[in-house]
């Protein structure tokens, strides 16, 4: 072999692999994979650090099942007792929902090494998740919301590796935005930065803020039907960039000035109690929960059914063309 191309080679395998040895993927994802049926990733640090049990398991569960009816395989992908699954069966999704004493660890890609070394569990955040759906060639993943770049995040650089991962793999990931515990504007100007393609679904343009409709900030585009954001996607294939679709939460059941108070007050806490990093979105979820009694959960897990079901007529759209 020609040693350019052989480098050119080299380069594909460290983009794109995931060792086939650290992998288990379920006999019913392979099959749909390989016979280029679609196939839509789902993230499990939702299950892990996102909600409380059994509200996780039956979310994850629900989406699932969202996803199935439309004759669409889910692939939920996380980790367990370091081996890595893309499609789970209900007892390893209960495996990692449940409380338990063994470590369960939030999974971007820098985490990857420890967990699978270590033989831990591990929820699969965005990136994580996306490391894994690209490797096997998955271009459908619905979550809720995303990582960003936080509030003086300027100053501590604590900026998602969502962000950079969504650059690297041309891949959809229908969520609802960006929570305002994050600098949206920055965020936005980040992904612009790296070459991630945003667009807000339905809203005229504005980037909704999950909890609600509008961010007060506006996206680069808006696409209005399935069949248009699919053929975003399709342009994707051209830059390698993925695609963060953005979908406004149907019904705001807390208003945005309610939330700003709580998210504020448990920013705060986060500084006074010392924590920081990978830990500050899942304790100002919980916080945030506990303030508005449970409101701002039931919230999240309508949106994520609701993201379920766009992503899946998008998905469907898609593969009806690209056969
Ligand atoms: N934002 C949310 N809910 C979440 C997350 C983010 O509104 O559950 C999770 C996702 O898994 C996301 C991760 O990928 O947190 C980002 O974490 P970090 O900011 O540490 O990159
Ligand atoms: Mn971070």
């Amino acid at each position: 072999m020609h040693r350019g191309a052989m480098r050119g080679c080299l380069h594909q395998h460290v983009r794109r692999h995931f060792s086939k040895g650290s992998m288990d993927v379920t006999a019913e994802v392979r099959d749909a994979l390989n016979n280029r049926r679609p196939v839509i990733a789902l993230e499990s640090a939702v299950i892990t650090h996102g909600l409380p049990y059994p509200k996780n398991v039956q979310t994850a569960m629900e989406m699932e099942r969202i996803i199935k009816s439309h004759g669409i395989v889910p692939a939920t992908i996380g980790v367990i007792d370091g081996r890595v699954k893309a499609g789970m069966v209900s007892e390893q999704i209960d495996a990692l929902g449940l409380p338990t004493e063994k470590k369960t660890v939030k999974v971007s890609r820098r985490d990857f090494p420890y967990v699978l070394s270590q033989g831990l569990n591990g929820g699969t955040t965005v990136s994580g998740t996306l490391v894994i759906a690209n490797a096997l060639g998955i271009q459908f993943f619905v979550t809720g919301g995303i990582g960003g770049v936080h509030i003086d995040g300027q100053n501590s650089m604590d900026i998602s590796a969502d962000l950079l991962e969504l650059s690297r793999c041309p891949i959809m990931v229908v969520s609802a935005g960006i929570k305002s515990i994050l600098d949206i504007g920055r965020t936005l100007e980040y992904l612009e930065t790296v070459g991630v393609c945003v667009a807000s679904y339905n809203s005229k343009g504005d980037f909704p803020a999950f909890y609600t409709k509008k961010s007060g900030y506006h996206s680069a585009c808006d696409v209005t039907t399935p069949k248009e954001a699919a053929s975003l996607l399709e342009q994707c294939q051209n830059t390698g960039s993925g695609v963060l679709l953005a979908v406004p939460i149907p019904e705001e059941k807390i208003t945005k000035a309610e939330i700003d108070i709580a998210i504020n007050n448990a920013l705060n806490l986060c500084a006074k109690q010392g924590i920081m990093g990978k830990n500050v979105t899942p304790f100002v979820l919980s916080e945030v929960s506990r303030v508005t009694k449970g409101v701002s959960m039931e919230t999240n897990i309508s949106l994520l059914k609701n993201n379920s079901l766009i992503g899946s007529k998008i998905a469907i759209e898609y593969y009806s063309k690209v056969l």
